[in-house]
């Protein structure tokens, strides 16, 4: 049994060197590698989620400690690969078309990331047609999509009835500052979740369903 603490107090402090040498070490010594990504990241970027919910930590450390799991990950990714270990699920993600705010986005595609999904992370600014290509092409499970702005929170509800007029059958998750869970329901979508802790939760909840 390996002791991954120092790598979970790593990821915790957001210290993305740290983490990369541990993980490197931990591998070296013979680490089971879904326990590294388990017990030393993952449990530990859901412990900064919980802190930043509770506004223990806000943006700034939210940001390092993803970046630092990103880190790990990059070592770990091709090794998961190897060892046939299956991944969460797919998720095609990305902000919605006129809308250039990607923050947020991004930390939920690091802690998609952190939980095991495959984030296939289109950026912003994406057309109906790009998420519908990038759906099919990896055969994903989930689509997430994020909106900051007002205006651009309508075109989810294009999306979402894009994706049925071409008989796309995937779940469907939405997010942004702006947005509500009665606005979700409103356009038809499977979850809404407020922040990126919650985005794991609701995610993971809609590809088991
Ligand atoms: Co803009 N902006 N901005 N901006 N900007 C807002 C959103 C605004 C509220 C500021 C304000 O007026 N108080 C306002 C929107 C008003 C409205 O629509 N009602 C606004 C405006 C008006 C604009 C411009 C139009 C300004 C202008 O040009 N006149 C312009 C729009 C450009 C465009 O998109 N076409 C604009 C531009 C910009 C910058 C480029 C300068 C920059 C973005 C940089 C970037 O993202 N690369 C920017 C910023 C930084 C903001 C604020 C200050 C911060 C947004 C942010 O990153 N928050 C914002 C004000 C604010 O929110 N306080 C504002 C941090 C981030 C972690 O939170 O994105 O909410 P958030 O993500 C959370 C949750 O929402 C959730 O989890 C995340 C992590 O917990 N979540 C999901 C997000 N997506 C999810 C998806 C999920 C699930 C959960 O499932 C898929």
């Amino acid at each position: 049994m390996l002791d991954l603490a120092e790598m979970r107090n790593a990821v915790i402090k957001g210290a993305r060197n740290d983490v990369k040498g541990l993980v490197e070490k931990a591998v070296v010594e013979g680490g089971d590698v879904s326990e590294i990504l388990k017990e030393g990241l993952t449990t530990a970027i859901d412990i900064v989620g919980d802190k930043f919910e509770k506004g223990e930590y806000f943006l700034p450390e939210l940001i390092m400690s993803a970046a630092a799991v990103k880190e790990g990950l990059k070592i770990l990714r091709p090794l998961l690969a190897k060892d046939g270990i299956k991944s969460s699920g797919v998720v095609v993600l990305g902000t919605v078309s006129g809308d250039i705010h990607d923050i947020g986005k991004t930390i939920v595609g690091a802690m998609l990331e952190g939980a095991g999904f495959s984030v296939i992370d289109l950026g912003a600014d994406v057309e109906t047609d790009r998420f519908i290509e990038a759906i099919r092409q990896n055969n994903a499970d989930l689509l997430g999509m994020s909106a900051l702005l007002t205006t651009t929170m309508e075109n989810m509800r294009d999306v979402i009835g894009a994706l049925k007029k071409v008989g796309l059958n995937i779940k469907t998750m939405v997010g942004g500052a702006p947005l509500t869970e009665q606005f979700a329901n409103e356009i038809g979508a499977d979850g809404y979740a407020p922040n990126a802790a919650s985005a794991v939760r609701k995610a993971s909840e809609l590809v088991k369903g």
